[in-house]
């Protein structure tokens, strides 16, 4: 059995960022499947481990971790010595870049992005009606950072630098989801953006995510 517990569901947007870290650091992990339809989630047991009731969580020994972000900065820096380096930890100017790009991802992509995601895809799933006041304005507010982004990614390959890092696979999953509704065009409208995309999303380690997603 793994070392590396993981709970949640494959494709969730935050279970993927953490599973998808794991491997690109080849580590081992077990997913534990929870079903958030029954409300496992809620269960006492569960807000013992993340107490706001929201998945993923990772177990390592005696260490219980949530949010999905702080639990890839964990995996990347305890496993900094195999796999890709995500951080740049040995080099202060190149791991500051990396740091400012994670921020990027969390506080301006982010909010706009997954609800957006949530307007045009999850909403329709549980038979909601998609809000288009909602889906304009965050479009917008998506396109000005993608504009940023494209002026970023005119100067250097990824987002922190000419090598792929943890800002760039941050961005992983809710952006592939979008890329599954009519905004996808926000992303397909930038040559950088897209090209950048269309890189950081064939990589194996998420391609492994979607491949065991399947299979499940
Ligand atoms: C958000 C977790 C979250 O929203 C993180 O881990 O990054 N900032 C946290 N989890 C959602 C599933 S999206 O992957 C969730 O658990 N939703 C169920 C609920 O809130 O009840």
């Amino acid at each position: 059995m793994a070392a590396v517990k993981v709970y949640g569901m494959p494709l969730s947007s935050c279970t993927a960022r953490v599973l998808t870290c794991l491997i690109e650091k080849g580590v081992e992990y077990e997913l534990i499947p929870l079903n958030l339809a029954v409300g496992e989630h809620k269960q006492p047991g569960y807000l013992a481990k993340q107490p706001f009731g929201q998945i993923p969580v990772l177990e390592d020994g005696d260490l219980t971790l949530f949010e999905s972000r702080a639990i890839a900065k964990y995996v990347a820096y305890k496993y900094k010595d195999q796999g890709t380096d995500l951080l740049r930890h040995e080099n202060a100017k190149e791991s500051a870049l990396v740091v400012v790009w994670t921020e990027v991802e969390s506080q301006q992509y982010n909010p706009p992005i997954s609800t957006l995601v949530y307007e045009l895809l999850i909403k329709g799933m549980y038979g909601m009606t998609t809000d288009q006041a909602v889906v304009d304005a965050q479009s917008e507010k998506l396109g000005k950072v993608l504009d940023v982004y494209e002026a970023r990614l005119t100067e250097s390959k990824y987002l922190a630098g000419n090598s792929y890092s943890l800002a760039d696979q941050n961005h992983i999953p809710y952006t592939y989801f979008l890329m599954k509704t009519p905004a996808a065009s926000l992303i397909n409208s930038r040559p950088h953006v897209k090209a950048w995309w269309e890189e950081i999303s064939s990589r194996p380690s998420f391609q492994k995510v979607l491949a065991n997603a399947a299979n499940a």
